[in-house]
């Protein structure tokens, strides 16, 4: 199949469920076509079924805000008819679902018909797309996409909640790839981290709100009182000064490392014992996955779809937003002890083992069936 992807070119979430779903489509013998602004932080491009073709936006001074959307629609028809593409897959529905119906309309006045698949994958339905200024059109492009897929139950059900959908939404979850050949345990790499008897405890994300960053330090705040610990901030966003600010008022900075975007997230989950995502919020929470994938137990708050990722007690536990008094004591339950600790590492394993990229993947490659299917 010839299909294009459209995602967000950037670190993490929707962006890097799209890049690592199109190389792993292009490993299946798809012919993959990434369209998008930049090229997508994950995308290695040295293979023949792996294309990518970068939308332009001109520069106008009469626009108070460029035409992203046209520019997008107009690079899908234009990529749809020189590629002779099959099929288009949309992450995220904003702006991207509209853009892609916007495609299908010009492609059928050309008597091309090509269906489109929408996965939806969280932000776009719980916290932007709900928004009154979005919240027809993305009813509109959701109603109007041909399979809508969701990467939770939870999010399925949030978005039949706040919007009038009248498609059926299949639930596809995330996936990941487990390296058996990463170095669990990194002694070497440990060691200029944290000293040897220090728990090393890892967090990843945007560093955006909803990410509820300051309970992070809290939790950390709380788990280094109690037994030698370091923790390992990875990622970039508005709050990360925030955090700064709060280890600095705390008297922990010399415990806590920012280490800014990285390409090294593997490496850095390799020597954690520990991985805290507190948020408000998390249609998924891939980077639990990655770190379970790692073999990293997670400590997380019980909300979207992280109760369906984490497994309370065994891969780690799940607590209420903003209980960081109970993170913190799960935290120590897991560390305290090298036995306890080892056996929620293997946990972690087994249960992002549900997750296996080779089982999620032909879930997407049935629904473009079905998409094609029915044009
Ligand atoms: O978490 C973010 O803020 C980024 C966002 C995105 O769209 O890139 O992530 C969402 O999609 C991910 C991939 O499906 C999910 O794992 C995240 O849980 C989800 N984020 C939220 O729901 C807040």
């Amino acid at each position: 199949m010839k299909i294009a992807i459209v995602c967000y070119p950037t670190f993490g979430g929707s962006g890097v469920v799209a890049t690592e779903l199109g190389l792993e489509l292009a490993r299946r013998g798809h012919e993959i076509h990434f369209i998008t602004y930049s090229q997508p932080v994950r995308l290695a491009l040295l293979n023949p079924n792996v294309h990518y073709h970068e939308v332009n936006v001109p520069e106008y001074p009469l626009f108070h805000y460029q035409p992203y959307e046209l520019a997008l629609s107009s690079k899908l028809v234009d990529m749809v008819k020189l590629h002779h593409i099959d099929l288009l897959h949309v992450h995220y529905a904003i702006p991207h679902a509209y853009a892609g119906y916007m495609a299908k309309q010009m492609l059928k006045d050309e008597g091309i018909n090509i269906p489109m698949v929408t996965t939806l994958h969280g932000t776009d339905i719980t916290l932007v797309g709900n928004h009154p200024f979005y919240k027809p059109a993305v009813t509109f492009s959701i109603n109007k996409s041909d399979v809508v897929t969701s990467v939770s139950q939870s999010l399925k059900e949030a978005t039949l909640r706040l919007f009038d959908i009248k498609n059926e939404i299949v639930v596809i979850p995330n996936f990941i790839e487990i390296d058996e050949t990463i170095n669990r345990n990194q002694v070497c790499k440990r060691s200029v981290m944290a000293n040897s008897d220090e728990r090393i405890i890892t967090h990843i994300s945007n560093f955006r709100k909803i990410k509820n960053i300051p309970d992070v330090v809290n939790v950390f705040y709380r788990i280094q009182e109690k037994i030698p610990a370091k923790l390992m901030m990875v990622g970039d966003g508005p709050e990360k000064v925030i955090a700064e600010e709060l280890c600095e008022k705390l008297g922990i900075q010399d415990k806590v490392i920012f280490f800014g975007n990285s390409n090294e997230i593997h490496q850095i989950l390799g020597y954690s014992d520990l991985f805290l995502l507190p948020s408000e919020t998390e249609s998924f929470g891939l980077a639990a996955l990655e770190a379970m994938a790692c073999g990293v137990p997670v400590v997380s708050s019980n909300t979207g779809g992280l109760p369906e990722v984490n497994s309370h007690g065994y891969s780690g536990y799940l607590s209420n937003v903003g209980d960081v008094d109970d993170m913190a004591e799960n935290a120590l339950k897991i560390l305290r002890n090298e036995v306890v600790l080892n056996e929620f590492k293997h946990n972690a394993l087994e249960t992002a083992k549900k997750f296996l990229i080779d089982k999620i993947v032909p879930l997407y490659e049935n629904v473009y069936e079905e998409a094609l299917e029915k044009t």
